[in-house]
C-alpha cells in the first residue's frame, strides 16, 4: 500500500539541457588561416584598388600580425599557387603605407602603428620616387616587406576576423521525483 502511495506521487521530469558552444569560423570565399580569415585574389590590381576591394568584401588588405603569422601565411599563400621566387615582382599587397605620413608606415585601415613590421633587408628603400605602399614578397633573401609604388600591380589577399557561431547541442535530461 505503502509503495502504490509512493508511486502515484512519482513524476518524471523532463529537463532539455542546451549545451552551447562558440565556433570561429570564417565563411566563403574565406579561408581559415591561423586565427583570421583569408581571401587570396590572383585578378592583379594596384594599392588602391586592392585596399577598395578588400573593404566591399567587409575585409581589409592582409597584414601580419608576428613571425608565426608569417610563416603561416606564407605556406598558404604558397598552396594557393602564388610562387614566391626571389623578386619583388611576385608580391602580394599588404594593408600598409606611408600616404601622406612622411615614410612612416601605418596600418591602411586605422592609421595605428603596425604591430609587426617585418622588412626585407634594404627595405624601406624608396628607390622609386613615392614607394608608399607596401608589398609582402621572397625578396633580397627573406620574405617580408618591401615598399613599392601604389601604382603597381600585384594579387592581394583580404583578411577579416573569423564570425562567431553558436552551436548548440540538445540533451534531454530525465528526472524522477519522489514525493
Ligand atoms: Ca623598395
Amino acid at each position: 500500500m505503502i509503495m502504490y502511495i509512493k508511486a502515484s506521487f512519482a513524476f518524471l521530469l523532463l529537463a532539455l539541457i542546451w549545451e552551447c558552444s562558440i565556433a570561429q569560423t570564417c565563411e566563403p570565399p574565406f579561408s581559415r588561416v591561423g586565427n583570421k580569415c583569408y581571401h587570396v585574389i590572383l585578378q592583379k590590381a594596384n594599392w588602391h584598388v586592392a585596399d577598395r576591394s578588400c573593404r566591399k568584401l567587409g575585409a581589409e588588405l592582409m597584414v601580419l600580425d608576428n613571425e608565426e603569422d608569417k610563416l603561416l601565411t606564407t605556406e598558404f599563400l604558397k598552396s594557393m599557387g602564388l610562387s614566391f621566387t626571389q623578386s619583388w615582382h611576385h608580391s602580394v599587397w599588404a594593408g600598409i603605407n606611408c600616404l601622406g605620413n612622411r615614410r612612416t608606415f601605418l596600418l591602411a585601415k586605422n592609421g595605428d602603428a603596425v604591430p609587426y613590421l617585418n622588412w626585407v633587408p634594404r627595405e624601406p628603400n624608396n628607390a622609386s620616387p613615392e614607394e608608399d605602399c607596401v608589398g609582402f614578397a621572397n625578396y633580397n633573401g627573406a620574405f617580408g616587406y618591401h615598399d613599392i609604388e601604389c601604382k603597381v600591380q600585384f594579387p592581394f589577399v583580404c583578411q577579416r576576423a573569423p564570425a562567431a557561431d553558436y552551436f548548440c547541442l540538445k540533451r534531454d535530461l530525465f528526472l524522477e521525483v519522489l514525493l
